[in-house]
């Protein structure tokens, strides 16, 4: 006796379906990062080659994790048509392979690096129930063919009960999971906080703060506008009630804090832009916030930094790592914050809650660790973060920049007066003039937005007046420091791309 291939592979499919439903539910109860699925899409992330990571982003942009998901979920249909074709005699290759999966769910998760023991279950039941599943279905469907057979034909009745079963059974448990998941999670305690309200609130913005009517962004972005780039495939879910944060190595003092030590404190306020290290030039990856938190000199001052530690690591309740120079986060001019606030909001839970720490003028990978857990004061040579092994700047100076965002790549404009506007950075300097070139002539100085600090960014505007053609602009800014934005161009990898931007587009 054998089973059609549509049969078997649907077989595998279904058994597929109820493993990872159960690892889902059995996560959901002890660990819901310990889920097979995302646990796999996880270690591949952490796995993946920088290259190719880069592409990734480059492509997708922030749909490259749902992108992920659908492919390991294509992968596993592909996978499991395969079981169903060497399967449609006898079901041992097929419980072999649905093991073997089941196996790299365990492997994935014994990896992940928050992982516990407890961890563990969700995966090892995942990969018993595809095995298990796979058995019995196989067995049902074998013996509605010999039925059918010794019958000629009728009822497919057996199998298809027992299928709708699993079908059934592997939807309530995948829903039941993803609500179990949802009940711990940290949403719930992100609302019971209610508004993050500053002790010292940032001054009010003044006038000219943005040119937001002639094409740049606002001064400050929404919170759900606010670029956002991690390795987490989903949120981690820290409540601020299970929150802590240590700070130790060398310290004179061990200290612990939990969220309310850190929120019953003096809480200021600071606005503070953002940036990406992988930001083509022109790229998008760059937000501002008044971002609510303490000074996190102060909780390293009260530790007590011992001499000789010059690089404080970092690592986020995900396991995320990343290393700051002490020196960044003691100096009170530049103001870096451990922040529980954006805009008047804990943090989103997106965007590091319950507490992340923000260093003006680093770029993100060495300084602003999200979910952060865990500061140890070490030395420079003794410790790398995440994306430093994987071939970044061990620094990660912000370089500055400037961007054009209006009009926008190959537009075509009305000819007569035409407002290029758009936005520069160089934090924590501050950006003290941007100038335009419109068609190779001489560089010319656009209007700045009113400064409000080095570590916050500066729109600008310039008019020109166009006639019918094309047309090309191109931006440089020069900061503070009086260094003036080169042409060359340099990658992002490994510190940050170099270049100006330009702009093609045209007018009738
Ligand atoms: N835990 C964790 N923190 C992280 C990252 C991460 O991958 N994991 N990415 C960093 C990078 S590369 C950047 S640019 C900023 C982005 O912060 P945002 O998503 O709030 O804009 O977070 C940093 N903090
Ligand atoms: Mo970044």
């Amino acid at each position: 006796m054998r089973l059609s291939f549509q049969v078997s592979a649907l077989i595998a499919v279904l058994s597929a379906a109820a493993a990872l439903a159960t690892g889902h539910l059995v996560a959901g109860v002890f660990d819901p990062a310990s889920s097979p699925f995302l646990a796999v899409g996880n270690t591949f992330i952490d796995l993946t080659p920088t290259p190719l990571k880069e592409f990734a982003v480059r492509s997708f942009g922030t749909a490259d994790k749902l992108v992920l998901l659908v492919g390991i979920a294509v992968v596993l249909i592909g996978f499991a048509l395969a079981i169903g074709a060497v399967s449609r005699r006898r079901s041992a290759p097929g419980q072999v392979l649905i093991g073997l999966l089941g196996i790299v769910g365990v492997i994935a998760v014994g990896f992940r690096p928050t992982t516990s023991l407890l961890s563990m279950l969700a995966p090892v039941v995942s990969a018993f129930i595809g095995v298990l599943a796979f058995r019995w279905l196989h067995a049902r469907a074998l013996e509605q063919r010999e039925a059918e057979a010794e019958t000629g034909g009728a009822s497919r009745r057996t199998f298809l009960r027992s299928g709708l079963l699993v079908a059934a059974g592997a939807g309530v448990a995948g829903v039941g999971g993803q609500l179990l998941s949802a009940a711990r999670d940290a949403e719930s305690s992100r609302a019971a906080i209610g508004r993050i309200v500053p002790a010292v609130p940032a001054p009010p913005l003044p006038r000219d703060v943005d040119f937001h009517g002639a094409g740049t962004p606002t001064f400050l972005t929404g919170n759900s506008d606010f670029y956002r780039i991690d390795t987490a495939l989903s949120v981690p879910q820290v409540r601020a009630e299970d929150w802590e944060l240590r700070i130790h190595g060398m310290v004179d003092r061990e200290m612990r804090f939990r969220f309310d030590d850190i929120r019953r404190r003096t809480l200021i306020e600071r606005p503070i832009t953002m940036t990406c290290v992988s930001n083509e030039v022109g790229g998008p990856y760059v937000s501002t916030s008044n971002f609510i938190g303490v000074p996190i000199r102060d909780l390293l001052m009260e530790a007590g930094v011992k001499p000789g530690a010059d690089q404080v690591a970092q690592r986020s309740a995900d396991g995320w790592t990343c290393g700051t120079p002490t020196e960044a986060l003691l100096d009170e001019k530049r103001g870096a914050m451990l922040a529980i606030g954006m805009n008047g909001e804990p943090l989103p839970l997106e965007h590091g809650f319950p507490v992340r720490l923000v260093v003006p003028g680093l770029y993100g990978y060495v300084s602003a660790t999200k979910w952060l857990v865990d500061m140890e004061l070490t030395t420079w040579n003794a410790f790398d973060g995440y994306w430093v092994k994987r071939t970044w700047g061990k620094k990660g100076p912000i370089k500055t920049e400037s961007r054009i965002d209006r009009p926008r790549g190959l537009e075509t404009v009305k000819t007569g007066r035409f407002t290029v506007a758009g936005t520069s950075w160089a934090q924590p300097h501050g950006v003290d003039k941007v100038e335009v070139r419109h068609n190779g002539g001489e560089w010319v100085a656009a209007q700045l937005s009113t400064e409000v600090s080095g570590s916050t960014w500066r729109l600008w505007k310039l008019d020109l007046d166009l006639r019918a053609g094309d047309h090309r602009v191109e931006v440089r800014a020069t900061d503070r420091t009086g260094y003036t934005q080169t042409e060359q161009r340099a990658p992002v990898l490994p510190d940050g791309a170099t270049g100006w931007h330009s702009i093609f587009f045209s007018a009738a």
